[in-house]
């Protein structure tokens, strides 16, 4: 369920399948301006349930800031809108064509925009008025500035984060995250196969030395091993030219979602831990951005008292997400602040509070023996929370990933891995070696310092990303 309370599910494969042929003309023309268009257009009936665009209405409600367009210039924005292939990436071209900053014509719009999906007026004003007060507080004024965040913040808003434009993006995202580990993997690989006839025993020998290079780790590189060699058996593939297709499916196999569905009894409670650095404020700050844009009333828990100044990165964090923030100064006991954020959570009904924590803590203090602390108040004010603990690992950290989720597994029990940074690194093999190792799912990867930048994990998109 997306943001918005009504919302015509429009961006259907047929649908754009139908609207496919138009989209360049409707581009061009929406592009230039002109009234009169060229190429056919679709065969789209305004009562049809399955119309992109509802029959155009003129613009009446202004921005932030700003006056109505004329309702000729909306009624050819409609046009462009009808005539074009249902993707969010094409309609935001289109709704953006023209407008290059922050200005009363983004306003415009983008209102016209949430209008003609049918967005109820105060919904569509709530989310223009919670973007234009970020935009202020990040400075943003170019729309190449936050073009990328404000595609986000609608793909989430209008539950497409699945459609295939997201999608895309996020793999083409993944794939310059990769390119370091792909330039270790892939070059070898590729020498590999071209030296080697048939997979045969040297051709195994060789593939472990690549595993290894690409920061799987030992134990994890004999399993998977094993895992391909059982397969080619199996599915009798002696061809080093079917190999790369082979490892592909064999990783996707690997990286399958075993997420559990869990029933959860507001608010959910979600913990966060690793050591220190890794990133688990700002993937708080992410995750936390996320469940604002999926409708959800959210609330921050400082749970690191370690640092004044971490305290003060989450309210910053916080206050831009647009949650709920709940913090007991330096030093406190972080126990004692998950416990009160909790009964806050449940006196204010928020549906999800987020509990950061503390990556290393005064050397007396033990942080695991703190970690189960804080587990055992939340469970005893709220059955069942925390109904997630998230370990946040670092994937330039190579293979202290994998000892992190060792220890951390054992002493808290982890629900799901976030794994930031890979982006950049050419250890993000370790994926791999971690999903075969503890089966802990992980369930978003960071591929940047931007909000947009944590996305759900696909295991087969991984793998086309990292083989490929
Ligand atoms: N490039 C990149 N940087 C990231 C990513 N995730 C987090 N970072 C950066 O990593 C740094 C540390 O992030 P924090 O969120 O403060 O890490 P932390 O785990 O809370 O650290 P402590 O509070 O000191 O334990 C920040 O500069 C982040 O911007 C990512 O996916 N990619
Ligand atoms: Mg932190």
């Amino acid at each position: 369920m997306g943001f918005f309370s009504r919302i015509k599910k429009i961006w259907t494969k047929e649908e754009q399948a139908a609207a496919a042929e138009t989209t360049a003309a409707a581009a061009t023309a929406a592009a230039s301006g002109a009234a009169a268009h060229a190429g056919p257009i679709p065969p789209v009936s305004p009562a049809s349930p399955l119309s992109p665009v509802p029959p155009v209405q003129p613009v009446t409600q202004s921005g932030p800031d700003g006056a109505a367009p004329p309702d000729a210039l909306a009624a050819e924005l409609g046009l462009a809108l009808r005539q074009a292939e249902p993707r969010l990436s094409v309609w935001l071209a289109i709704i953006l064509s023209g407008v290059d900053a922050v200005s009363p014509l983004l306003w415009e719009r983008l209102r016209f925009l949430l209008a003609s999906l049918e967005v109820p007026e105060a919904e569509a004003g709530a989310f223009i008025d919670a973007f234009a007060k970020w935009l202020a507080m990040m400075e943003y004024t170019e729309v190449e500035e936050f073009r990328g965040e404000l595609q986000y913040r609608l793909a989430l808003a209008l539950d497409l984060e699945d459609e295939e434009d997201e999608r895309s993006r996020l793999l083409l995202k993944l794939s310059q995250g990769l390119a370091k580990t792909k330039e270790l993997v892939a070059k070898r690989l590729d020498h590999l196969l071209a030296s080697h006839g048939a997979i045969d025993a040297a051709f195994w020998e060789e593939l472990e030395e690549i595993l290894l290079t690409a920061d799987i780790g030992h134990a994890p590189a004999a399993k998977l091993l094993e895992r391909l060699k059982t397969r080619a058996r199996k599915e009798g593939v002696v061809d080093p030219a079917r190999f790369k297709d082979f490892l592909a499916a064999e990783l996707t196999d690997i990286l399958a979602p075993k997420k559990a569905i869990k029933a959860v009894n507001p608010p959910e409670v979600v913990l966060v831990v690793g050591v220190n650095g890794v990133g688990k404020t700002t993937t708080i700050a992410k995750l936390a951005h996320r469940a604002r844009m999926g409708g959800k009333k959210v609330l921050i828990a400082a749970g690191d008292t370690f640092r004044a100044a971490a305290i003060e990165q989450l309210a910053i964090w916080a206050e831009r997400a647009g949650c709920g923030f709940y913090a007991k100064g330096a030093n406190a006991d972080p126990a004692a602040v998950a416990y009160e954020a909790l009964a806050l959570a449940l006196a204010e009904h928020y549906d999800i509070l987020f509990v950061d924590t503390a990556g290393r803590l005064h050397t007396k203090t033990n942080l695991m023996e703190e970690l189960k602390k804080i587990e055992r108040v939340l469970a005893k004010k709220h059955p069942g929370a925390p109904h997630r603990t998230i370990l946040v690992l670092d994937a330039t950290t190579g293979q202290n990933a994998l000892s992190q989720t060792k220890i951390f597994n054992q002493a808290v029990g982890l629900d799901e891995i976030v794994m930031t940074k890979l982006d950049g690194t050419a250890k993000g093999g370790v994926i791999v070696g971690i999903a075969l190792e503890y089966g802990v799912p992980i369930t978003f990867v960071g591929l940047g310092e931007k909000m947009e930048d944590l996305r759900p994990f696909n295991g087969a998109d991984f793998a086309r990303a990292l083989v490929n």
